[in-house]
């Protein structure tokens, strides 16, 4: 195996050039083995084996400096970089992170995890390189998917002023997680077929100059012209024009051709852009036909690609996916918006049945947040469903244009709490407290699948910003007796007695449930609240609880900072109500990857540590 020659950065320079190819497949293999039974992002790291493999030649790791942008393509990186042995635990508690770590490794030269901030960080390397005289190279790899964000515009930007060498390799593989969408998209497009493009104006110019005098004269008028006509003589104009050079595109499964290019772009003393043409899934049949399903994926059959972990009950973004069907029937007005993440949070089936209705607008949830304001504002009812840890992105689009209008945007938050192995990044732990503090809003969050649907409803029909919030992974589907009506701002009561008050937020209910049951079963007398608005939280029904209970625990999966509990516990203060208010919740840090049962172990929030916390606090 020529793999096991490669035992740390830039061993792979010592593999002789006929052995790549043997060393390209052997990395496919080894990829195909570990990820099918870890699970992780595989067709993306399928698709960038050589294009790595060529960067690592053509680099000196650590000292220059790699930036992936979102990083989850970085595994070849990763096994080059000699770190074949973290495979094994792959987005495991304790194990290796699926994104580049800094922490994990000097080869990684910037943490990602979310789209589009390659070119920015890459930028910022160049210039620390100017201010302190240096001279390592610096290259960032984005996606076309990722080059629909935002902020890669504001980057390249700034990347063409400029004065010394950036290498920005665009990796092109046409598609986002789904299809890739807008005007971006298709500009590529063009490029990709520029070859034939090429060869036609060669046939074109060569035709013309044969023509005499006027014949030259409309070459040079050609040549001239910023026309249409040059852009197909010269591909990449657009950013041409902003002063990026373009080279490409370039065959991203051929090393020497990689190899070649990334000669040419060391060359340029300015920011360069090599525009590198992959496959998704390259290599392994299922993820080249079906590469949505393998962007990320659990343990799955190799032979077959099915996933190998059978379905138990619907998913809460099943249940999601399915009421804004129902909905749509009903409500001829209703739109649904994606940042990209059509497949992700359920949209799909809405997708197909009413495409006219439906908007991908690509990964940029700051542009998504404005659009819906202004759907709303013209009498659409919009709804954008988006990933919590996404929508950090669009807080003051949220602010500025949601919430200080008061239109009624309706955001459906996915992947609230914890999400488990993709880790720091993605953890969705910060949206009570972003969200809460913001006049206007509403922010809700169901105890289980039902009253997710429930809430969903209730929701669209509000008339103002609104926020529901639920987690990743299969919906709970206990306590479906208790379904009152939801009344803005009441909470649920499920258990009334005296002593102590637990008043749960949202999903953390099944948890609470089983806080309360060993607590029952200790012989304390607890009551248990469903709190279904986590703004504005029922404030009448936690004065009632201090009549009868001197002890109020709050459970939330979200960081204590200005959370759920934090709220109660303030508001339990200035009314000088006579009760103790324990909050639960996650510590001031980030968390990393893991599973979700772990996780919760280690942060406090599972049912056996907050048995503990209120036992000890409420007997002191
Ligand atoms: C801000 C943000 N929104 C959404 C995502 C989810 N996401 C991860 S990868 C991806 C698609 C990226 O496409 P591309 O850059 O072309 O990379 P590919 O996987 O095709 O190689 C999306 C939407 C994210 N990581 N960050």
């Amino acid at each position: 195996m020529i793999l096991e020659r490669i035992q740390k950065a830039n061993d792979i320079k010592q593999v002789p050039f006929e052995e790549l190819e043997i060393l390209a497949e052997e990395i496919r293999d080894f990829l195909l083995q570990k990820i099918s039974r870890t699970g992780g992002h595989l067709a993306s790291n399928l698709g960038v084996v050589e294009l790595t493999m060529a960067m690592h030649l053509c680099f000196q790791l650590p000292e220059d400096k790699m930036i992936w942008d979102v990083g989850h393509q970085s595994y070849t990186h990763k096994i080059l970089t000699g770190r074949k042995d973290g495979f094994d635990d792959l987005r495991k508690y304790g194990g290796m992170s699926g994104f580049p770590k800094r922490k994990e490794s000097d080869c990684d030269a910037f943490d990602t995890g979310h789209s589009s901030t390659s070119i920015s960080a890459g930028i910022g390397y160049v210039k620390a390189r100017e201010l302190l005289k240096k001279d390592h190279a610096v290259i960032s790899v984005i996606g076309d998917g990722s080059l629909t964000g935002g902020m890669a515009y504001e980057a390249l930007n700034n990347a063409s002023q400029l004065k010394s060498n950036f290498i920005i390799v665009l990796n092109d593989n046409n598609m986002s997680i789904s299809e890739n969408v807008g005007g971006m998209s298709s500009y590529l497009n063009g490029l990709r077929t520029a070859p034939v493009y090429t060869g036609l104006k060669k046939g074109v110019e060569h035709t013309l100059s044969r023509l005499p005098v006027a014949g030259e004269r409309m070459v040079s008028q050609l040549k001239k012209t910023k026309s249409s006509i040059k852009q197909l003589l010269v591909p990449g104009m657009l950013f041409e024009d902003m002063g990026i050079t373009y080279l490409g595109p370039v065959d991203g499964h051929n090393i020497r051709a990689l190899c070649k290019a990334f000669q040419e772009a060391k060359k340029v003393d300015h920011a360069v852009l090599l525009h590198v043409i992959t496959k998704k899934g390259k290599g392994y049949l299922p993820a080249e036909r079906y590469p949505s399903l393998f962007h990320g994926t659990g343990p799955f059959d190799l032979a077959t690609g099915k996933p190998l972990s059978g379905k138990n009950g619907k998913s809460y973004t099943e249940l999601f996916g399915e009421t804004m069907l129902e909905l749509a029937k009903e409500e001829e007005n209703l739109a649904a918006i994606t940042a990209a993440m059509a497949d992700g949070t359920g949209l799909v089936p809405f997708r197909k049945l009413y495409p006219e209705r439906f908007f991908d607008v690509g990964i940029a949830e700051q542009h998504a947040v404005t659009f819906a304001a202004a759907l709303a504002a013209g009498g659409v009812k919009p709804v954008f469903a988006v990933y919590s840890s996404f929508l950090q992105r669009g807080y003051d689009q949220v602010i500025h244009d949601v919430c200080l209008q008061d239109l009624p945007v309706c955001f459906c938050i996915d992947r609230a709490g914890l999400v488990g192995s993709d880790g720091e990044t993605h953890q969705g732990i910060f949206d009570l407290s972003y969200l809460s503090h913001i006049p206007n809003m509403t922010v809700l969050s169901p105890k289980n699948g039902q009253e997710l649907k429930d809430m969903i409803r209730f929701a669209v029909a509000l008339n103002h910003p609104v926020a529901v919030r639920y987690p990743r992974g299969q919906a709970f589907m206990g306590y479906e007796e208790f379904h009152e009506p939801i009344v803005y701002g009441k909470s649920e009561t499920i258990y009334e007695e005296e002593d102590i008050a637990i008043v749960s937020a949202g999903h953390m209910f099944e948890t609470a449930a089983e806080v309360r049951r060993q607590l029952v079963e200790q012989r304390y007398h607890c009551s248990l609240i469903n709190a279904r608005f986590i703004k504005p939280f029922d404030e009448e029904r936690i004065r009632e609880l201090a009549k009868k209970h001197t002890f109020l625990v709050t459970i939330e999966e979200n960081v204590k900072n200005g959370g759920f509990g934090q709220q109660v516990q303030s508001f339990v203060k200035a009314e000088r109500l006579p009760m103790e208010v324990l909050v639960c919740a996650l510590p001031d840090e980030y968390v990393e990857h893991g599973n979700v049962d772990i996780l919760r172990r280690e942060e406090g929030l599972s049912p056996e540590t907050i048995v503990q916390k209120i036992i000890s606090a409420y007997e002191e």
